[in-house]
């Protein structure tokens, strides 16, 4: 039987590209995300080597759900890729949208926490497992106008770093990805739609892809077993922190 990896937000970027890099490896993959339609539309090619399933991680009923009905071949999962996330807004903290505030903490904290929740007791019980966790360069400082999201990925750190403590008389590794600038559908989020100001995040920088996070991800999974990559910091060459970026 192959190992079995779950990703959160398999539906475009980071996730997209980490659920096919591990499918293509050899791993069944059970893809996540919101969007039902965009799933089936990306994965049905594989076959039963992946599991659609869709849900907002947000919403904790959904997401309990559909863990707990997994078929019970696909139910002991080996690599939990927590990746769903997103940033609102880019915005002085005195003038954040609220909404946007709680969206960015309840998906990229709470959603987060939920899905370690509903997975890690299995590979306790099994002695066996791997969560991998998409934090940020964002998350080791502030940027101007990144409050809330950089809160977010620090957050993502802390609770990465606790998890690792916790897990730390079994087998289960945990290991935290920071990426620094990464050309997605992040920065039309982040803006709402206005392509023209996420467009300008990428400009005069060759930014890292979605792939070479899905590397890193592989990486840290096929390292030796007694081998824990506990965090990897990867920045586009010409970016040397979250606020340093040289543009030609
Ligand atoms: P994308 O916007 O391309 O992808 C985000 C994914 O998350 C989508 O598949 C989306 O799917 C899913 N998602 C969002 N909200 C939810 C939710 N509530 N429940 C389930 N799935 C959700 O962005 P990236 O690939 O760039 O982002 C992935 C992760 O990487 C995020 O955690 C982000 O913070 C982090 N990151 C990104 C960087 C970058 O520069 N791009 C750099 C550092 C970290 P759907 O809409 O179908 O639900
Ligand atoms: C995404 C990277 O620098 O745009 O976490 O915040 S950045």
């Amino acid at each position: 039987m192959n190992k079995i990896v779950l990703v959160t937000g398999a539906t475009s970027g980071i996730g997209h590209a980490c659920a096919e890099t591990f499918l293509k490896a050899g791993y069944n993959v059970i893809v996540t995300a919101r969007r039902k339609d965009k799933l089936t539309e990306l994965y049905s090619r594989y076959g039963e080597n992946c599991l659609i399933l869709s849900f907002d991680v947000c919403d904790r009923v959904s997401a309990t759900e559909a863990i707990s009905t997994l078929p019970p071949v696909w139910k002991n999962i080996d690599v939990l890729i927590n990746n769903a996330g997103l940033a609102l807004g880019l915005e002085p903290e005195y003038e954040g949208d609220y909404t946007d505030w709680d969206t960015m903490i309840d998906t990229n904290i709470k959603g987060l926490l939920t899905m370690t929740r509903l997975v890690v007791p299995g590979m306790v019980e099994r002695n066996a497992g791997h969560i991998i966790n998409i934090g940020s360069v964002a998350g080791d400082a502030a940027y101007a106008n990144g409050n809330v999201y950089c809160a977010t990925k620090a957050a993502v750190k802390s609770i990465t770093d606790g998890l690792r403590i916790d897990v730390a008389d079994t087998e289960i590794r945990v290991t935290l990805l920071k990426p620094g600038l990464v050309e997605t559908n992040f920065s039309n989020v982040r803006f709402h739609g206005d392509c023209q100001k996420a467009d300008k995040v990428y400009q005069g920088i060759t930014p890292l892809s979605a792939q070479d996070i899905a590397d890193a991800a592989l990486y840290a999974v096929q390292a030796p077993p007694h081998v824990q990559i506990a965090e990897m910091l990867i920045l586009a060459t010409h970016q040397a922190n979250g606020t340093v970026i040289v543009r030609q």
